[in-house]
């Protein structure tokens, strides 16, 4: 994939909406000058963080994989439904306080990296922040320069409105979705109509986790997985990745931390 000069898109697409004012339909210029106004936004803030939302129905799964994520107890997971009523982030890496402003995230959990846990490096030079390195686990090398918000949303289809809105907002201002779906609601209309289909064309921001894995056997897993590759690729995501795990049993958690890693790293 070619590097994307962010600025000069912007700048691109605002010119578009000057030259098609009054010329094509109101609410597409206004989505249109929308995107300019948050580019512009992001663009300005900690470009070492990158922002994955961890986006889905009430119950799927949500707080529970953030936390596995996390390996300790950040966000609230409930028996009552819903649950999570505002966001809660899990931050990797310094400098990320104005980001978190502007997503408007109150609720925040710094992440031990390793550099915490090795005071011996005085040499005085910028210190690498190593803490995707840690949630890369066994899988990588250390020395990953980049920094991780990790986003438990509300749920996006709540019957409580306030949660949705919330949802939402952050669902537009993520860098990568992360969507959360378990075997009962996995190909939910709203989800993929709502959601997944305004972001066709944009496989490489969007991953879909199945979780509750643990509920189904080799055989069924595989199956449902097949079905909802086939569902996203029909939402015009085909190539987006899509992977079961299981927060309750810790299964595929290392495979979406490789992920999350790399996409970070991007
Ligand atoms: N068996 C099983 N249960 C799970 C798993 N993940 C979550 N659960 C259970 O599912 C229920 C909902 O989990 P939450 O993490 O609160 O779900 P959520 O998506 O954050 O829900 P909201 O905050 O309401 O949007 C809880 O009872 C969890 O213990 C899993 O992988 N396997
Ligand atoms: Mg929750």
């Amino acid at each position: 994939m070619s590097r994307i000069d962010l600025a000069d898109r912007t700048a691109a697409l605002e010119s578009a909406v000057v030259a098609a004012s009054g010329r094509l339909d109101r609410e597409l210029l206004d989505d249109a000058r929308a995107v300019v106004t948050r580019a512009r936004e992001r663009g300005g803030l900690s470009a070492e963080h990158t922002v994955v939302a961890l986006a889905g129905a009430t119950g799927s799964g949500k707080s529970s994989v953030l936390n596995a994520v996390a390996g300790s107890e950040i966000a609230t997971v409930g028996v009552r439904r819903p649950t999570t009523s505002h966001a809660v982030a899990a931050v990797w890496g310094d400098g990320a306080g104005p980001l978190l402003d502007w997503l408007e995230v109150r609720r925040r959990q710094e992440m031990p990296t390793p550099a915490d846990d090795d005071p011996g490096d005085d040499s005085g030079a910028a210190r690498p922040r190593r803490g995707l390195a840690r949630l890369r686990g066994r899988r990588g090398p250390a020395g990953i320069s980049t920094g991780l918000v990790l986003l438990d949303l509300p749920d996006h289809d709540s019957v409580v409105v306030e949660h949705r809105v919330r949802a939402e907002r952050l669902v537009e201002r993520a860098d990568l979705l992360v969507w959360v779906v378990d075997p009962q609601k996995y190909a939910d209309a709203a989800l993929h109509e709502r959601y997944l289909r305004p972001l066709a064309g944009r496989s490489e921001v969007v991953v879909v986790v199945l979780n509750q894995a643990d509920r189904l056997s080799d055989a069924e897993t595989d199956a449902m997985l097949a079905d909802l590759r086939r569902l996203v690729a029909a939402d015009g995501l085909d190539g987006a990745r899509v992977l079961a795990v299981s927060a309750a049993t810790g299964r595929g958690i290392d495979q979406l931390k490789g992920l999350l890693a790399e996409a970070a790293a991007r």
